[in-house]
């Protein structure tokens, strides 16, 4: 192409240079013992154990919380590793992710 003189700037040099952020979701089911959700959280998530009742009673009663962010690679990864857990004992436990606003 033909140099116009004209310098491009990218646009990320005037941001603050830090990663997207993705949420991880647990979301409630009527199956899933709850002692077995409080243990993928610890497991998976590095939680306390009153931190993780916490998270759970909260899915439990309106239908899904917010576990922790991450990086979406992290989140993702995260995610899928506590719900295929949940998979290998034949529990339909699910966590999600999503992009936070
Ligand atoms: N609702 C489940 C039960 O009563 C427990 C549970 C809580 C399952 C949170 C999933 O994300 C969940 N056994």
């Amino acid at each position: 192409m033909a140099d116009t003189g004209t310098k491009t700037r990218s646009k990320t040099a005037l941001k603050t240079a830090r990663p997207p952020l993705h949420k991880v979701i647990l979301v409630n089911d009527d199956f899933t013992p709850r002692d077995f959700v409080v243990r993928v959280l610890k497991a998976e998530f590095r939680v306390p154990e009153s931190q993780a009742m916490g998270i759970m009673l909260t899915a439990h009663t309106k239908g899904s919380c917010v576990v922790a962010v991450f990086t979406r690679e992290i989140a993702e990864e995260k995610a899928g590793r506590a719900t295929d857990l949940a998979r290998s004992m034949g529990f339909p436990l699910l966590f999600t992710t999503e992009p936070e606003e």
